[in-house]
């Protein structure tokens, strides 16, 4: 592609998500490089997007800096810009102070600020244009997220030739909480503009579906199939819209070959040492969040140590706490919170150089998180809601010795498809506890048999495999 082509209606297939998947960074003398940050998304879209004309829209991940399009590998980064204050009201704002705790049972109390909401269509238009701008006549547009649930429709305003699509990473709430967003006609106009709507859940298709119907006043189409495991239908105008479940997963083989790697192994094995060898090594992996649970599991562990089911010799808690939405004030009290109870168990139970708890408030590298899994007897993972969560699959994949136990929250989009955990409600602590325990103590051939159920659903069902059903519901070529 010529300089001149770059983010000029090029692009057969367009990716629009909040981040781009690389970040700009700034050093102190004010220069500038990109580095990757890849995640599951974009390793799966990556096939996509380079054997195509792939084009990915989305911000850079620094304020108020104006980067022009550029081509790396095959692929258009074309940036974004977002201002400082559209940092604090789209981003901060709207879409993580009143829509997460929204789409998340308001597990904290949801924000409603209008300045914030002017802030979301503006910048949601912003994306749109930009999407407009590059994707090529007949183009596939693929537009991520909460953050952006009104692209759909603004971009199909601006060019009625493309084929749309909208995924949502997080849960699509009960209407009854939807309900109470100012806004929430607008937001399901927004979406309604997509050709196909994808959740994880069938649940969270079955709330949407109503909610057109009930605040747009949309009919099924005749023939509608429900959305089982089909996307049901929807007539708008003379278009139609197809909403469906298409729960996401990892890139399962290479997590299960990394584990498999002489490094991998060497450092659990040298992970368990630096622990002291304890009996039993429970691990917590979480960006730092309130839906995750964090709090439930500690308390659980500290009730569990103070009635003497576990010994404080027996069992290290490594909680891996990833910083996150630092700015955010729900984010400040809970941080504060949790470390609290890490310090209480650890004055309450600790050896000197053996604490129970080890907490790290920081992030490690892909092949190091895969050293955590494999050196994990228990993981623990217990969102109070979660829209699928991947470090629970991951876990499962890094297993490939059929050691280890996952205690799982009935709350996380994963339980449907991860029967063979320990299934729990994280809201009923007594659950969690003989959970725990039962994890804990459980027999190595049970174990084994849960673990080899676990990874058979894990490594059949991929991100390969969702990205391509999500593409071919929409009546995309995934053949290449
Ligand atoms: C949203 C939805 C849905 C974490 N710490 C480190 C690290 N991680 C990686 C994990 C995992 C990812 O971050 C977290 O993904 P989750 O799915 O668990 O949770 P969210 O960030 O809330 O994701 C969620 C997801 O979107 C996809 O649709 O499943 O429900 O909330 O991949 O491994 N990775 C590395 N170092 C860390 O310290 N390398």
């Amino acid at each position: 592609m010529s300089e001149q082509e770059i983010g000029n209606g090029s692009a057969d297939f367009v990716v629009v998500a909040n981040r781009l998947p690389v970040d700009l960074e700034r050093g102190p003398d004010g220069s500038q490089r990109w580095t990757a940050s890849p995640g599951g998304l974009v390793s799966a879209l990556e096939p996509f997007l380079r054997s195509r004309k792939g084009a990915w829209v989305g911000w850079p991940g620094v304020p108020g800096v104006e980067v022009d399009p550029f081509s790396d590998e095959g692929m258009v980064l074309y940036p974004v810009t977002l201002t400082a204050e559209d940092v604090r009201d789209y981003y901060e704002g709207f879409s993580n102070a009143t829509l997460w705790p929204l789409y998340h049972d308001v597990v904290e109390r949801p924000v409603f600020d209008r300045g914030w909401w002017e802030s979301y269509v503006k910048v949601n238009r912003r994306f749109a244009e930009a999407a407009a701008q590059v994707a090529a006549g007949g183009a596939t547009v693929w537009v991520q997220d909460y953050q952006l649930q009104l692209v759909p429709s603004m971009l199909r305003e601006l060019r009625p030739d493309l084929r749309i699509g909208f995924f949502l990473h997080i849960p699509f709430p009960p209407v009854e909480l939807f309900m109470q967003l100012p806004w929430r006609a607008e937001i399901v106009r927004g979406l309604i503009g997509a050709d196909l709507v994808g959740f994880h859940r069938p649940g969270g298709a079955q709330n949407f579906l109503w909610l057109a119907r009930t605040l747009v006043g949309l009919e099924p189409s005749r023939g509608a199939v429900g959305v089982r495991s089909r996307p049901g239908m929807m007539q708008v105008g003379n278009r139609t819209v197809r909403v469906g479940a298409f729960p996401i997963s990892i890139d399962s083989a290479g997590l299960d070959s990394l584990a498999r790697s002489k490094q991998v192994g060497e450092r659990a094995a040298e992970l368990r040492r630096d622990l002291g060898n304890p009996r039993t090594v429970l691990l917590g992996v979480d960006r730092l969040d309130y839906t995750k649970g964090i709090d439930l599991r500690l308390q659980a562990l500290h009730e569990l140590l103070h009635e003497g089911r576990v010994k404080p010799e027996d069992v290290t808690f490594i909680q891996l706490a990833t910083p996150s939405r630092e700015r955010v004030e729900h984010y400040q009290r809970m941080r504060s919170d949790i470390e609290q109870m890490v310090g209480r168990i650890n004055g309450e139970f600790s050896r000197v150089g053996h604490p129970v708890v080890h907490y790290l408030h920081q992030s490690v590298s892909r092949t190091e998180l895969a050293a955590f899994y494999s050196a994990a007897d228990v993981m623990v993972v217990t969102p109070l809601r979660d829209g699928m969560n991947l470090v629970c699959k991951e876990y499962v994949a890094c297993r490939h010795d059929l050691g280890g136990a996952l205690v799982l929250s009935e709350f996380a989009g994963a339980a449907a498809e991860l029967t063979s955990a320990f299934l729990v409600n994280p809201h009923d602590l007594d659950g969690v506890k003989n959970a725990l325990e039962a994890a804990i103590t459980l027999d190595p051939a049970e174990g084994r048999r849960r673990m080899r159920a676990l990874r058979r659903q894990v490594l059949t069902h991929d991100v390969d495999r969702w990205a391509r059903s999500f593409l071919e519901a929409l009546g995309t070529e995934t053949t290449s």
